[in-house]
């Protein structure tokens, strides 16, 4: 790969883009590289982190490679939309860790992830207006669900840079944590999902995924059916067996 590394132990399989140069702007070989990686992240791999290379998450397209006239909806439709699609579907809970700026596409693939945690110097910048564009990637979709119809505008209306801080504040991500504690927590929660019941944590992503467009009747027939198949899993008869016998689970995710 060219683009990003992928490394993978103890479960976790980390993926960092890596174009420092240019913030790691996502060009066609970094949008191809995410979406085959993300799709398989290894054998194993119980937990993807994501994160970048230097002082940025992702900057976004990469703007040597725009101009008006190019085909940016033929971009959007083969090149976003199955690397978007590969890191919704992920067999394993994507934590995107955000050491640094996220801007345009850069901010909107870390909000899809199912877990965002932020660095206090990272920021999340609706740039596309700056450039003339409206926010992509999943952007009118996911960030009013997150942070509501009023904040979703003006955030990408005036494009202002919204800190790890004020995200967290919003609802937009998980947590915003000091920059000297930031890899440790990050690796803190990798390892506590890669232990966890990975059964449990597919199909929770599923169901929420799924409540976005479900109605009340909809949704509780999918949890009766998520559940069930959690119900007949070697997990939930392990942690039963755990809590009773007063230990800590060993869950295999099967
Ligand atoms: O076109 C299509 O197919 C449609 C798809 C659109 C999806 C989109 O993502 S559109 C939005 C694209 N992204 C942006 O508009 C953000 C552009 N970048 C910035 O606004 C700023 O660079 C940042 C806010 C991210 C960071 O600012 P700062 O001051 O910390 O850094 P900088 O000096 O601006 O950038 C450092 C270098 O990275 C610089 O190169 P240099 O001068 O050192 O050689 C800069 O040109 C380069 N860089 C930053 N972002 C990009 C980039 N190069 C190419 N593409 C980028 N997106």
């Amino acid at each position: 790969m060219q683009t990003i590394t992928r490394t993978l132990a103890n479960g976790i399989a980390t993926i960092t883009l890596n174009r420092p140069e240019v913030m790691n702007a996502l060009n066609s070989a970094m949008r191809a590289e995410l979406a085959e990686v993300l799709a398989n992240p290894g054998e194993g791999a119980r937990v993807v982190v994501l994160t970048g290379t230097g002082r940025a998450f992702c900057s976004g397209q990469d703007l040597t490679d725009a101009s008006a006239g190019l085909d940016v909806e033929g971009t959007l439709r083969r090149e976003y939309e199955p690397m978007l699609r590969a890191l919704v579907n992920c067999p394993a809970p994507v934590i995107a860790a955000v050491n640094g700026v996220a801007a345009g596409a850069g901010a909107n693939l870390a909000l899809l992830a199912d877990v965002v945690i932020a660095a206090e110097s990272a920021s999340f910048v609706q740039a596309f207006t700056r450039i003339g564009l409206i926010p992509d990637a999943g952007g009118t979709w996911m960030i009013p669900r997150l942070i509501g119809q009023a904040r979703a505008m003006g955030a990408m209306l005036f494009a202002d840079p919204i800190t790890a801080r004020q995200a967290a504040d919003w609802g937009m991500i998980y947590e915003a944590v000091p920059d000297d504690a930031f890899v440790t927590r990050v690796a803190a929660r990798a390892d506590a999902l890669a232990q966890g019941p990975t059964r449990s944590y597919l199909n929770i992503r599923k169901a929420l995924r799924a409540s976005a467009t479900n109605d009340l009747d909809a949704q509780l027939a999918l949890e009766a059916r998520l559940q069930g198949e959690c119900g007949n899993s070697k997990d939930f008869a392990e942690g039963v067996a755990a809590f009773l016998g007063k230990r800590r689970p060993q869950f295999t995710g099967s």
